[in-house]
């Protein structure tokens, strides 16, 4: 089986890549291993973290850079998503707050997702989800902003979702299905 390096520290990250990466020998990334996000879009630090993560451990990596865009908020969080506040819980609520009083909720998830070998980026892809902040969080599911996350098409936010639901409407699982022609490939060498 093939060796594959998933390039986040972040548990429902790899919750959500290791339900759909069936088929490999999926590694975490190694410990004590910091990439500082520097990048100026989702891409550049997608490319930092594949890159970084496949050169140190010498096997092919996954990584992604994503973020929820508020579109009454001009897109924030966006790039700084993760580092909004302390924890999901401080986050979610710094949200709400921003949000409130405005009736335009509209908002969506982007993931730029990166596949590099130690030698060379191998693909780029995207996802998106559109959606609406909700006035308060609803399910347990996920992680993040899928709480206040409303997804209009199934009436639900993606905290009530279980992560196969998730996967066929999310950003990410979006990114994974653009991924899965190069992963077969690679899985066949
Ligand atoms: P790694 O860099 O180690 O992958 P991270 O959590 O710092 O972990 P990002 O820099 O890509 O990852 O930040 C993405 C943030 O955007 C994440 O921490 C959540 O707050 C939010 N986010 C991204 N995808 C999400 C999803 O599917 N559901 C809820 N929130 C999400």
């Amino acid at each position: 089986m093939s060796t594959l390096i998933l390039a986040t520290g972040n548990p429902g990250k790899v919750r959500e890549l290791r339900e759909f990466l069936t088929g490999w020998d999926i590694l975490p990334k190694p410990e004590g291993l910091e990439i500082e996000e520097t990048g100026a879009t989702f891409l550049e630090n997608a490319r930092l973290k594949a890159l970084t993560v496949a050169q140190a451990t010498g096997h092919w990596a996954v990584g992604d850079d994503s973020g929820l865009e508020v579109f009454a908020l001009d897109g924030q969080p966006g790039l700084y998503s993760a580092r909004w506040g302390q924890s999901d819980q401080e986050r979610l609520q710094k949200l709400l707050l921003a949000l409130t009083d405005t009736q335009d909720r509209r908002a969506r998830f982007i993931t730029s997702m990166v596949l590099a070998s130690p030698q060379e980026i191998l693909v780029e892809v995207e996802g998106i989800c559109d959606g609406k902040i909700l006035l308060a969080p609803r399910g347990t599911g996920g992680f993040g902003y899928d709480p206040v996350f409303y997804y209009p098409p199934l009436g639900l936010t993606l905290a009530e979702l279980t992560i196969a639901q998730k996967q066929q409407v999310s950003h990410r699982g979006q990114a994974l299905r653009r991924l899965l022609p190069t992963l077969q490939t690679l899985a066949t060498l």
